[in-house]
């Protein structure tokens, strides 16, 4: 499958993980867009929020376990952050593997600028 998260998740592709259970894994965006952008993904293939079913239920949870420590480790959890999901042409969605960008480490502007 020609998938730059699966290759990631494989380990064909370099990335700077910051975090790996089972399940999940989460990495440094190469395109920052804020002192802290990482990406969270799951392991397996989904391609977007759309194809999430019941059976994904579990890593879903994870994933999001995933982003509350990683925001703790980060040293943002108190300050802020945002966790955002792209989804399809309208949302932006430039890679088609599920994914949740954490940003913050400092004033994020307005939601849709
Ligand atoms: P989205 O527009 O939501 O599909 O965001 C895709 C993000 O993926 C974008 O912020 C840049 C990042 N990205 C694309 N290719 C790579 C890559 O090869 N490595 C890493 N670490 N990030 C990538």
């Amino acid at each position: 499958m020609d998938c730059i998260f699966c290759k990631i998740v494989e380990g064909t592709l370099p990335s700077t993980k910051v975090y790996e259970s089972d399940t999940v894994i989460a990495f440094q965006d190469i395109k920052p867009e804020a002192s802290v952008h990482i990406l969270i993904i799951p392991k397996k293939h989904i391609a977007t929020m759309n194809d999430v079913t019941a059976d994904d239920d579990q890593v879903m949870a994870e994933l999001f376990t995933a982003a509350r420590q990683i925001a703790i480790e980060q040293g943002i959890a108190e300050s802020g952050y945002r966790l955002i999901n792209n989804v399809n042409s309208d949302g932006g969605q430039l890679v088609y593997h599920l994914h949740f960008h954490l940003l913050g480490g400092e004033k994020l502007g307005p939601l849709n600028a």
